[in-house]
């Protein structure tokens, strides 16, 4: 435990350390000022993936998409992609959006049966000139571009599904997520990613199978642009991970870049969209979870929870393997 907090005390210090650099100098852009941030432990691996492309000179829009698509494709992980809990109904529905600095942008939500939602949603952003497709208009949309229709709900999480059905209390509030320790290990979930690459570009990405067990049609945060996800070239870009529904009453990630637009640092622009969701709501704020993750255009990165338990992953050319814990308002 000494050494796991100590690790992650150095990670702090060690980003800190060269965001400081960064501010101190001119914002340069080069490799060595590239960076990619995701929340959860999950997002190690797939900052990994998105550094492939960014230490190579890629643009942030191609890291964060290949990065997204790592958790989409793990099969131990069930709050995004393949293997996803489904909803109340037995279906695996999914969301995703993703976001280029210069506002260009793609979404799908209640998306079924494909397994890389991230993907669909670049094209969505590319192919059409519309920024949201949902349910069957978005699996055609998905098929007539070549994905691949699959079942998505594998055995495991048939199990667990049969389980949530013999006890299932069906909480729209979305208060059965804390009820595990939020952050703990079976409670991840939307992975929220977001990547400044060497040409001072940034990018941003966010996909989930939402919350588990949830009414068939719900659409969370991470496919409402501005919610779950905001990126703007001149600002900065966040991301959000917990219960939607609080997240898009207060439009969460346009928020948070707002907050950095008016001067504030990312952590503290994190800080005060987590405040305006308690204030608004303080009965239900303490039961349940919201995190946001930010990044500004120099590339200093900060995050902040509603409650304790948030970590984020942090990859730069110094260090790919950083896992910060995000200070939390309880
Ligand atoms: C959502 N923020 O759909 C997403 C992910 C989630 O528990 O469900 N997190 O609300």
């Amino acid at each position: 435990m000494a050494n796991r907090r100590t690790f992650l005390e150095s990670a702090a210090l060690g980003v800190a350390a060269l965001a400081a650099t960064n501010r101190a100098g001119a914002v340069s852009h080069d490799r060595a000022a590239a960076r990619v941030v995701s929340t959860w432990d999950f997002g190690i691996a797939a900052n990994q993936a998105a550094w492939g492309v960014l230490s190579a000179g890629g643009s942030a829009l191609d890291a964060v998409e290949a990065g997204a698509r790592v958790p989409e494709a793990d099969l131990k992980n069930h709050s995004v992609g393949r293997a996803g809990y489904p909803d109340r109904d037995g279906h695996v529905s999914l969301d995703a959006s993703i976001m280029n600095g210069d506002g260009s942008c793609g979404a799908v939500a209640a998306l079924e049966n494909i397994a890389h939602p991230i993907s669909v949603a670049r094209r969505v952003m590319e192919k059409t000139p519309h920024v949201l497709l949902v349910g069957a208009g978005a699996l055609q949309f998905a098929l007539e571009q070549g994905f691949t229709k699959e079942e998505l709900l594998t055995p495991e999480s048939e199990r667990a599904w049969r389980e949530f059905l013999k006890s299932g209390q069906y909480k729209p509030s979305g208060a059965y997520e804390p009820s595990a320790a939020p952050g703990g290990k079976n409670n991840h979930d939307t992975i929220g990613m977001l990547a400044l690459d060497a040409h001072g570009g940034l990018a941003g990405a966010c996909t989930t199978s939402g919350l588990a067990w949830k009414l068939r049609g719900r659409v969370g945060d991470s496919p409402i642009v501005g919610a779950g996800l905001y990126v703007d070239n001149e600002v900065g870009a966040a991301t959000s991970t917990g219960v939607g529904e609080e997240v898009i009453r207060n439009a969460g990630s346009f928020l948070v870049v707002e907050l950095m637009r008016q001067g504030r640092s990312p952590q503290d622009a994190c800080r005060e969209a987590v405040r305006r969701i308690a204030r608004r709501n303080p009965k239900s704020a303490k039961d349940i979870q919201v995190g946001f993750l930010a990044i500004n255009r120099s590339g200093d990165t900060g995050a902040w929870a509603l409650q304790k338990g948030f970590s984020y992953a942090v990859c730069d050319a110094r260090r790919q393997d950083a896992l910060i814990p995000a200070p939390s308002l309880y």
